[in-house]
């Protein structure tokens, strides 16, 4: 009984895609939604198109359906439902927002969006919800074609599809006038004629149907009528039947429940199982396509992980007594959260940290913890062997007292060498009195050099060498390739093995290391500190 040629559509783009199902021999579906999620949803349920519903649209952002949000503002939400899906769009465009300069507009910018179609309604703008009060006035039927016609000449691709919404029939005009006003619609180039109706059944829809005969595609909107089996609509030759806002309905309906038996048992006990699981979010947005695309462009360094040891005591005083240094407070921050802080930044995200004085102060979000708890009677390297079994692929070893900017670390994980040491050069470290323990000397000093990309090794780190084999201090920043890790653990095994383990340091383990293995030295000119003294922690205030 369709006049209409039910074209086969070939094409493979949204507009396409729901031109054919408008067109299609078959009852096609639209399902609502009104945000991206929801949007998603309907793809997963396996609908081929979607409904972006006016009223729910407008509820979801807690708005009447009375045109209170403005057109660009349901632009934005429309542009967020087609990126989140693949499926073709018809929107409910209401009146179109004007006159026929408003719906030229809305189009081009549903167009650039690949949007796939509109549907606008022959009432008065601000809208009215079809379902509010009675005979709401309808738009002169000229002006409303003129609207028509301005978003056909303004449509972006020859798919775009426009329904006109007859709404005679909803505001008592009766069958004739619906007739009439669908007829003039679908001559001013109407793809698509949206018959409404709110009487509890389908007879009024499928007498309009029988006397259109199919002269083009109709849509229907059953809410009211819902107790219509959809055969009926087949059977009539019906080509779309939007279910307009059981989404936004259903979630209302859950969330009040939710919200209910949380607030009164005060309590999330009975929740959890009824409700979508956290790890459903991260599949229906797609975290997937991001952790693929982070191998992709991360760069590898992002896997490595680092180990702090901060088992020692502090020696500050009254600010040690309950805690260890490295959770001392500076400017309503731990020592230990601006160290994470900095490693995060770099990309590290495993992060263990040897803790053993006042180890329930050690606490800290991101953080997985390893208790020395030998700590009084033995050194950094049982501390950092207490770790071992982190100890695999790219490692950074650094102390929990330490505090240095970005680039050095960054610097360091970009340097060459299976083990590497940041090593500060300055001269007026190297000058200073009491020269500190761990001074360090290597086959070549700082040059300065722009040119000069040679390697540096290193020979020894001791607390006590002479200001002419001194080229620096290490500032207790380490990094062990896979390959340096190796290595790393053979020395500790080794150590243990000379029942030397439990009192050795780490310039110590450093330098056996050196002996057999090319150990490297990055040089860097201060931008670091680390907290030994009260004074120290002055300049820690003042690190920022
Ligand atoms: C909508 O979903 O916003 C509609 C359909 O326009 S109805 O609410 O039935 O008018
Ligand atoms: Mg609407």
């Amino acid at each position: 009984m369709s006049g209409y040629s039910r074209i086969k559509q070939t094409g493979s783009t949204k507009f396409s895609a729901l031109r054919r199902e408008i067109f299609s021999t078959e009852l096609s579906f639209l399902m609502e939604a009104h945000n991206g999620l929801s949007a998603r949803i309907v793809e997963e349920a396996g609908f081929r198109g979607l409904w972006a519903s006016g009223l729910t649209i407008s509820a979801s952002l807690g708005l009447r359906d009375s045109n209170e949000a403005s057109w660009t503002q349901v632009l934005d939400v429309l542009e967020f439902m087609t990126d989140s899906t693949s499926l073709p769009m018809l929107v409910d465009g209401d009146t179109g927002y004007g006159n026929f300069n408003n719906v030229r507009r809305l189009v081009r910018k549903l167009g650039e969006r690949q949007i796939a179609g509109v549907c606008i309604e022959d009432k008065l703008f601000p809208k009215t919800n079809s379902f509010i009060g009675e005979r709401q006035p309808l738009a002169d039927i000229d002006e409303f074609c003129g609207r028509i016609k301005a978003g056909k000449d303004s449509q972006t691709d020859d798919e775009f599809v426009l329904v006109a919404r007859v709404e005679a029939l909803i505001s008592g005009h009766g069958m004739d006038e619906a007739l009439h006003r669908a007829e003039a619609y679908h001559a001013a180039g109407a793809d698509a004629i949206l018959i409404h109706s709110k009487r509890a059944d389908a007879d009024e829809i499928l007498t309009f149907t029988e006397r259109w005969q199919g002269r083009c595609p109709l849509v229907i909107v059953p809410t009211m009528y819902y107790q219509t089996p959809t055969e009926a609509y087949r059977k009539a030759g019906i080509s779309t039947v939007i279910w307009a806002n059981h989404n936004l309905r259903s979630a209302i309906t859950a969330m009040r429940e939710t919200s209910r038996r949380i607030h009164d048992s005060q309590s999330l006990d009975g929740t959890e199982e009824r409700v979508a699981t956290v790890k459903d979010i991260f599949h229906l947005v797609g975290n997937a396509e991001l952790a693929a695309a982070e191998k992709r462009y991360l760069p590898d360094r992002a896997t490595a992980k680092a180990i702090v040891l901060a088992a020692a005591g502090g020696a500050l005083g009254e600010l040690t007594v309950d805690r260890p240094k490295c959770m001392v407070d500076i400017r309503g921050q731990s020592l230990l959260r601006r160290l994470v802080d900095t490693l995060s930044h770099s990309g590290i995200r495993e992060i263990a940290v040897v803790r053993g004085y006042r180890k329930e102060a050690v606490r800290l979000a991101g953080i997985q913890t390893i208790d020395n708890d030998r700590y009084q009677d033995t050194g950094e390297v049982y501390s950092l062997n207490c770790a071992r079994n982190q100890i695999a692929g790219e490692t950074v070893v650094v102390y929990g007292d330490v505090l240095f900017r970005d680039h050095i670390l960054d610097g360091l994980l970009t340097a060459k060498g299976d083990i590497v040491l940041a090593v500060d050069a300055m001269n007026a470290v190297l000058k200073a009195p009491g020269y500190p323990r761990d001074q360090v000397s290597a086959d070549r000093p700082f040059s300065g050099d722009y040119l000069d990309d040679q390697p540096v090794h290193l020979k020894e780190i001791s607390a006590d060498l002479t200001a002419e084999s001194r080229v620096g201090e290490w500032i207790g920043l380490a990094r062990f390739s896979a390959l340096g890790a190796t290595w790393l653990a053979e020395e500790m095994a080794a150590l243990e093995s000379e029942n030397l383990l439990d009192h050795a340091d780490m310039p110590l383990l450093l330098t056996r290391l050196a002996a057999k293995h090319p150990v490297c030295v990055y040089y860097v000119l201060g931008h670091w500190l680390d907290v030994d003294t009260l004074p120290d922690l002055g300049d820690a205030l003042n690190f920022t």
